[in-house]
């Protein structure tokens, strides 16, 4: 990883060599780096293993990058089924960090960095804030969650590298948000774009003129978003907005961003090898197609992902971009092939909420989910039925369910959610799959 830094007038910037590589040398990087992360996913990681040999693959049997669709895929399910540390390829003893972020069912999937992927990690945040036209001397609020989730650490370290200033307040706690994004003279936030949304609509109630601050750019993401979401926040707050990408299974934040051309995110692929797949035929299909985006970490130690299956809806962009990077563009992603829900920038599955709903007694297997945005901030509803005995019971029993319900519910996508108790039969029922989610958030 070689990251030339240089004085540009405004302090340090990163020149990111690696934005910019002739395309040949970057191929042949990427080629030299798939071989060696086959390779060690082979020697290290039992399942990828027996996958390969199912396949008759050796690691010698990868020639060129197209020899990459001859690999298997990876799937959230064999994280799950590895769970917690079965899909590692490095001993404990050089694991710096885990995150974790939310399966299907109860139980999170677990990732693993080493020292080196954390200097990666740091090293594609540096060039993601530097595409905003982010440097030394920018004070960044930092407002993506700290823990387990990627998004607080992740985008951390990248702008602490950048040597701007981190004011590490991780999310929540509205009002403070704004005190400091008032008093700290914070020319850049991080956070998902509803909870910018949300933002605006709390300084407004409160008086404060977001416009008149030096706050100049937000890093958005974690979250689909659309055009029109952007053009509302721009309008509104006279900020630049930028879209970034990026999944816990292949390193967090940092995956793809948009440049100052905002048309579609480069992709950092000296790291991040994509493909796009065709959701019915799982076959590659030609730039500029959409399909499910499919990921490869080439210089992942900790736990490398070879084809992992993102089930991100996207296109690989073949124009060059005016901006001059030589690293592809990924299509904004605006949805995904899967049920996966993302609430207030945390992901989770209707089968979570069924599987909390399933073991607490009283209730039927019908529910329903409704998504809703009030004052920028999602809110879910969770309708469940419950037995005629329990309706005809006495009020507090109902009330006890309805809080041990909500109770379950949180213990297991960690959000407070409301539980709306209703009779038998009240819930639409379907004749082909049960519609299970009902999305009413617009901008
Ligand atoms: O959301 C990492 C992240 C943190 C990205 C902060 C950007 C900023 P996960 O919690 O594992 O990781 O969720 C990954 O979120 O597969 C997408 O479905 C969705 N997602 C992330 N960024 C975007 C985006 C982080 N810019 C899942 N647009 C991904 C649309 C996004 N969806």
């Amino acid at each position: 990883m070689s990251e030339l830094w240089c004085d540009q007038g405004q302090g340090f910037h990163p020149a990111s060599t690696s934005d910019y590589l002739p395309v040949p040398q970057l191929r042949d990087l990427q080629l030299r780096r798939l071989k060696s992360v086959v390779r060690r996913a082979y020697d290290h990681v039992a399942l990828f293993r027996q996958r390969m040999d199912e396949k008759n693959l050796t690691p010698n049997s990868l020639r060129s990058l197209e020899d990459l669709r001859r690999l298997p895929f990876t799937q959230k399910s064999d994280l799950r089924d590895t769970y917690p540390f079965g899909m590692f390829a490095s001993p404990m003893q050089e694991v710096v960090r885990v995150h974790a972020s939310s399966g299907t069912t109860g139980k999170p999937i677990v990732v693993a960095y080493t020292r080196e992927d954390v200097a990666v990690w740091t090293s594609v945040m540096v060039r993601s804030f530097a595409a905003c036209g982010l440097h030394q001397g920018d004070i960044i609020q930092n407002a993506y969650g700290y823990g387990l989730f990627t998004g607080g650490l992740g985008a951390h370290y990248g702008a602490e590298s950048l040597g701007a200033t981190v004011i590490p307040i991780s999310g929540g706690n509205t009002q403070r948000q704004i005190m400091v994004l008032k008093d700290f003279g914070v020319t850049a936030i991080c956070c998902t774009p509803s909870y910018f949304l949300h933002l605006l609509d709390q300084c407004q109630a409160l008086g404060v003129n977001i416009r008149e601050l030096p706050l100049r750019a937000g890093v958005f993401g974690a979250e689909p978003w659309t055009e029109a979401m952007r053009l509302r926040i721009e309008a509104e707050s006279n900020i630049e907005a930028f879209d970034i990408y990026g999944l816990s299974e292949i390193i967090g934040p940092g995956v793809a961003i948009e440049c100052g051309h905002h048309t579609g995110l480069h992709m950092f692929e000296d790291h991040f090898y994509p493909e796009i797949i065709d959701l019915e035929t799982d076959q590659p299909v030609p730039d500029g197609m959409e399909g499910e985006l499919v990921l490869t970490t080439l210089t992942k130690r900790g736990m490398p992902m070879i084809r992992y299956r993102t089930h991100d809806i996207s296109a690989i962009i073949p124009e060059e971009c005016p901006c001059g990077r030589t690293i592809r563009r990924i299509e904004r992603i605006a949805r995904r092939s899967d049920d996966m829900l993302i609430i207030r920038g945390v992901n989770m599955f209707p089968s979570q909420i069924e599987a909390a709903l399933l073991a607490i007694e009283g209730t039927l297997p019908h529910y329903q989910i409704i998504l809703s945005r009030e004052q920028g901030l999602d809110q879910v509803e969770v309708q469940v039925e419950v037995t005629p005995e329990l309706f005809s019971d006495r009020v507090s029993a109902l009330e006890d369910l309805q809080t041990r319900l909500a109770r379950g519910i949180e213990n297991s996508i960690g959000l407070r959610v409301a539980v709306r108790l209703v009779e038998p039969h009240t819930i639409q029922r379907s004749e082909g799959k049960a519609k299970r989610v009902i999305d009413r958030r617009t901008l």
